[in-house]
This record gives structure tokens, C-alpha cells and sequence, in this order.
């Protein structure tokens, strides 16, 4: 029998990874075969026509599961009895743009994106946020979301560790179904820390692995430091540079594997990485919006504790979470959270 509906508002939903999105949230990709959606489309009004061009073609995929279709450039509507949030929608650094004025900019769309989740939203609101500066723009919105609890916001670096998890797979020969317990730390820019020292490929710890692979573990954390973890921390790049245009399709794919594994629990599939607002683990300052490891029970992220993390691994973590205390800094002195 089919369940109640869920009500998702995308922003920036006449873009490019908008556009990716929605035809395989009304499939049933996000929430299941048995649970209708209602699609709230929010834009600025120079996207509406792209948006409404994207709900003309979801009308016409007939979706069973797709029950409504809204659209408008007021966040207060877009946002009303949200169940669901992807904050898609952002403001792309230009050339010659500081730092701070692309937090200014974007303090600008999600500070009133916040305002208006805390207002109209449902009371089982889950965010989960994509535009960049992403880790940093989920402050922004939590921080103007006082009557949401924190842990609501998230932000999305589930397309690093799908990255980190493609890697490896090609890397050891070994389908990324069989790899498990990779964690990305940190923000999602090119800090970011992808780290392998708690995976397993096969049941086989992954140092181990790859040190066989590679004949010694010198070679294998040679391998780590100049080939996978700059890979993957920068591979958006690369996308770019190959593709021409920036990753959508993968970036789409992994903010529904985001959502539907907070929304219906990782099981027994082992930890993902989000970022997520944190209570101090790891020496990871509270309040920051940091990538931890995490597992789901259906209603809210956990951060995977006790994870021995050894100096290797500290560095990298600290370097990241400086720059997003950094950030925080400047969206402090901007009057922003
Ligand atoms: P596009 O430029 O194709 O689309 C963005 C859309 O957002 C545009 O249609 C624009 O009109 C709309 N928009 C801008 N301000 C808005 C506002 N205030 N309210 C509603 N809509 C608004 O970019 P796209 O390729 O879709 O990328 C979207 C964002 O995802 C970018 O910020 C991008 O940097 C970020 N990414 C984040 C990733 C992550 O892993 N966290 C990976 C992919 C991607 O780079």
C-alpha cells in the first residue's frame, strides 16, 4: 500500500544538477517504489524558465509516484511543509571574486533560505545542502534556522566518498559494492581528507591491501598521498577539464544517496560521509559543519566514534577543519551566523 506523501523543495532547480535530480526523485530513486512526492522548484527569477521547462518534461514521464509540481522564486512558498530539502541553488565564484564576497554573496541566498526553513517548513524538516561553499552554507542556513534542531543541516560530501570509493575499486580490482568504511573529513574543497585507514576490501583491511599491492606500506602510503587522496580532492576538476562542464549527473546521484540513506537508514551497508554540525568528536570544534563518518537509523546521522586516528590522519583532519573554522570566521565578521 502506498504511504503519505513527502513534500521536497529543490532549489536551484532549473540548473544543471536540478535537473539530474528530479527526474530520478519522482522515479522513486530517493524515497522508494511505495512513497508519492510532491516537488516544490524554487529559483531566482532568471532560472524559472529553465525550471519550468524541467516540470513540463516531469509531467510528460507520466511518474506514477509524482503527485504535484510547484514552482516559484519565494522562498517562504517554496518552503512551506518541506519535509524534504536539497539546496541545490548557489552563487558560483567569478573571476576575480575574494573569499568574502562569495560568502556574502552566499549568506545572501541562504541566510533567507534558512529564515524561511525555520517559518514554513514541516517539523521533521531534513536539509541537506550541495551549493558551494557547501559545508559553510549550511551554517549559514542552520544558523538562521533557531527553532530547527542542528542536526536537521547537512551538507554534502557523499560525492567525495563515492569518488574515494571509485578510486579504490579501480585501484585494488575489487567492485565498490566489496569496499566498505571509507570516510571523507573535513569540508568538501580541495582540503578535504579521504581516508582509508579504517576500509576493508573484501573483510580485508584496505593499508594492508594496499601495501600487498603496492609490496610495501611506504609504497602504499607513497600511493596515498600523491595519487588517491589528490585525486579525489580535486577530481571535480578533473571532471571539468575532461567533460568540459562540471560533474552533475554523479553530484545528483550522490545528493540522493545522501538523503535516502539519512531518510532510510545506511542498515547494515557500514558508514558513509556527511557533513553534519559538529558535537566536538574527533576535536572537530562544535558547530562547525564538518564531513565525519556516519551512520543513519532513519531519523538521525551518528557519527561513528572511536575510531583510532593516527598522526598521519590528525594532520589532514586538523588542516580541513581550519579552513572551515576560517569560514566561519568570515561569515562571523559578515554578520552572517
Ligand atoms: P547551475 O549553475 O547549473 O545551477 C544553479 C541554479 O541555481 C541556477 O539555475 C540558478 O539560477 C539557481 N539559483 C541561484 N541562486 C538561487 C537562489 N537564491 N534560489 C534558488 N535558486 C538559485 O549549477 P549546478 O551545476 O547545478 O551546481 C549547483 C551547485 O552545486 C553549485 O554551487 C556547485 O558548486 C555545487 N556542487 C556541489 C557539489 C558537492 O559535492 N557538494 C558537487 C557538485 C557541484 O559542484
Amino acid at each position: 500500500m502506498s504511504r503519505a506523501s513527502v513534500t521536497i523543495t529543490l532549489t536551484g532547480a532549473g540548473g544543471q544538477i536540478g535537473y539530474a535530480a528530479l527526474f530520478r526523485i519522482a522515479a522513486g530513486d530517493l524515497l522508494g517504489p511505495d512513497t508519492p512526492v510532491r516537488l516544490r522548484l524554487l529559483e531566482i527569477p532568471q532560472g524559472l524558465r529553465a525550471a519550468e521547462g524541467a516540470a513540463l518534461e516531469l509531467q510528460d514521464a507520466a511518474f506514477p509516484l509524482l503527485e504535484d509540481v510547484e514552482l516559484t522564486d519565494d522562498p517562504g512558498t517554496a518552503f512551506d511543509g518541506a519535509n524534504l530539502a536539497f539546496l541545490i541553488g548557489a552563487r558560483p565564484r567569478t573571476a576575480g571574486m575574494e573569499r568574502g564576497d562569495l560568502l556574502a554573496a552566499n549568506g545572501g541566498i541562504f541566510g533567507p533560505q534558512g529564515r524561511a526553513i525555520n517559518d514554513r517548513a514541516a517539523d521533521d524538516v531534513r536539509v541537506a545542502v550541495v551549493g558551494n561553499p557547501a559545508n559553510t552554507n549550511a551554517l549559514i542556513a542552520q544558523s538562521n534556522a533557531p527553532d530547527v534542531p542542528p542536526e536537521r543541516f547537512s551538507a554534502l560530501t557523499r560525492l567525495d566518498h563515492n569518488r574515494a570509493l571509485g578510486q579504490l575499486s579501480a585501484a585494488l580490482d575489487v567492485p565498490v559494492s566489496h569496499i566498505r568504511d571509507v570516510i571523507i573529513w573535513g569540508n568538501h574543497s580541495a582540503s578535504q581528507f579521504p581516508d582509508v585507514a579504517h576500509a576493508t576490501a573484501e573483510g580485508r583491511p584496505v593499508p594492508d591491501v594496499l601495501a600487498a599491492r603496492f609490496g610495501s606500506e611506504a609504497a602504499a602510503r607513497a600511493w596515498l598521498v600523491e595519487a588517491f587522496i589528490p585525486r579525489v580532492a580535486k577530481r571535480g576538476a578533473e571532471i571539468i577539464e575532461v567533460r568540459g562542464s562540471s560533474s552533475v549527473a554523479s553530484a545528483a546521484s550522490a545528493a540522493i544517496d545522501h538523503v535516502r540513506d539519512w531518510v532510510l537508514g545506511t542498515g547494515d551497508r557500514g558508514w558513509t560521509s556527511a557533513a553534519i554540525v559538529s558535537d566536538g568528536s574527533y576535536g572537530v570544534p562544535a558547530g562547525l559543519v564538518s564531513s565525519f563518518p556516519v551512520t543513519s537509523d532513519g531519523r538521525d546521522w551518528t557519527i561513528v566514534d572511536e575510531l583510532v586516528i593516527d598522526e598521519f590522519s590528525r594532520t589532514r583532519i586538523e588542516a580541513s577543519v581550519l579552513e572551515l573554522q576560517e569560514e566561519r570566521e568570515a561569515v562571523r565578521a559578515l554578520g552572517l551566523v
